[in-house]
């Protein structure tokens, strides 16, 4: 038995790194049965020695990311755009939960700045500076910010996340030229992109493995205790303690430090109203 990485699965076959070669693996038929029973990014024992390699078990799991579903993630990439398509800071919210829900480090990659004036640049800075995540500015057609993506893609295991159209693809490729992966483009009367990628799928970028995939568009919050989703904004985390109340929902009550944080600047507006939006989902018990 060999052990290996699986780079994705298809309806028939699993392809795994073995060794540094690409296997495709038929799978054991228990695995086969369980939904989840391999996905992208799970780490296998590879039985190498019949005419089909097959996939016999998985190790237990670090992580896991689902819609599309990526295990032993590192880092979630979350890519968004100023303009076509329109910044959705609900949809780059939801995805940064997500992440610290999986318990996954995240980074937010703004990408065809190539786009953006002076001042929508510092409108972007503005929005997202007390976010405390990193924050990449790029574009696949100048090549900016791709220096500074390398060295955090060395060596890690990331997801690339983000509305369909935000540049995905394209960003991909530039950061590995030859790699050639499907790009469409916008259509301008609904200005929403095609979701040219479909299947999560692992490629080798710069010492790391990314994954392009389709974007993450639903966030699970079911299992999550309303008193928990503060924890889930990580710039909330070291306020909480400081509002007056021990049981504080951070919502009108006095004394709020959060609140407080939101009026000095310290917290984005943006990032409350969306904790708010959530808390509200929780309580009323909506199906994700
Ligand atoms: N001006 C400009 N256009 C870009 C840039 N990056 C991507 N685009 C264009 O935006 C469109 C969508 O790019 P994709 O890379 O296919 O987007 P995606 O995020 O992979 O989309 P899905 O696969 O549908 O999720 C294409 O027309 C790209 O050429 C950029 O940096 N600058
Ligand atoms: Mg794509
Ligand atoms: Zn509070």
């Amino acid at each position: 038995m060999v052990l290996g990485r699986v780079l994705g699965c298809y309806s028939d076959r699993v392809v795994v790194r073995v060794e540094g070669r690409e296997l495709s693996c038929r799978l054991r038929g228990r695995l086969r049965r369980q939904a989840l029973g391999v996905v992208a990014g799970d780490l296998v024992r590879v039985a190498a020695g019949g005419p089909v390699p097959v996939v016999e078990e998985v190790l237990p799991r670090r992580n896991l990311l689902d819609r599309p579903a990526v295990a032993n993630v590192d880092q979630v990439l979350v890519v968004f755009s100023y303009r076509d398509p329109p910044l959705d800071l609900g949809h780059v919210g939801r995805v940064l939960v997500a992440a610290e829900k999986a318990e996954v480090g995240a980074v937010m990659v703004l990408s065809k700045a190539d786009l953006l004036a002076g001042e929508e640049r510092d409108r972007v800075r503005e929005l997202f500076h007390p976010v405390p995540y990193p924050l990449v500015v790029t574009s696949a057609v100048t090549g900016e910010g791709l220096g500074e993506l390398h060295p955090l893609l060395e060596g890690r295991v990331s997801v690339l996340a983000g509305q369909s159209g935000v540049g995905k693809s394209r960003l991909l490729n530039a950061l590995r030229p030859g790699l050639g992966l499907a790009t469409g483009e916008i259509s301008p009367r609904i200005r929403r992109g095609r979701h040219t990628t479909r299947l999560a799928r692992l490629l080798d970028v710069n010492g790391g493995m990314v994954a392009d995939t389709p974007g993450f568009s639903r966030l699970e919050l079911g299992g999550v205790d309303p008193r928990q989703l503060a924890s889930l904004f990580p710039e909330m985390v070291a306020l909480a303690p400081h509002c007056r109340f021990a049981d504080c929902y951070h919502r009108a009550e006095p004394g709020c430090a959060v609140r407080e944080a939101v009026e000095e600047g310290r917290v984005a507006p943006w990032r409350h109203r969306l904790y708010l939006e959530l808390l509200q989902e929780i309580e009323e018990g909506l199906p994700w």
